[in-house]
């Protein structure tokens, strides 16, 4: 067996942990509205939020974990580096909301 095959073999049989990938996370931003407005997520995975308006907008972590700038028609990305619940908001539309959840 190759040594790639006895580490297949090895996770088969739970003896090794499942290596998880780092995801990323795509929330759209649609007339003024996050979609989904509410996303799961894990430490090192990475938003991604997508503007498919022709303004400019922010995600803006009530926290201040981190503020997003994301231009019209263009993508901001955040890789999320601790785990807790955040929510989030657009600094030039402060009723576009958001929430991000992170699980260790
Ligand atoms: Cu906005």
């Amino acid at each position: 067996m190759t040594p790639g095959r006895i580490a297949i073999a090895l996770i088969l049989f739970g003896l090794l942990p499942v290596p998880v990938r780092a995801e990323t996370i795509q929330v759209s931003i649609d007339k003024l509205v996050f979609s989904p407005a509410e996303v799961n997520a894990k430490v090192g995975d990475t938003i991604e939020w997508v503007n498919k308006d022709a303004l400019a907008h922010t995600a803006t972590a009530t926290n201040n974990d981190w503020n997003v700038s994301i231009a019209p028609n263009q993508s901001g990305r955040v890789v999320l580096k601790k785990p807790g619940a955040a929510d989030y908001y657009c600094k030039f539309h402060p009723n576009m909301k958001g929430r991000v959840v992170v699980t260790p």
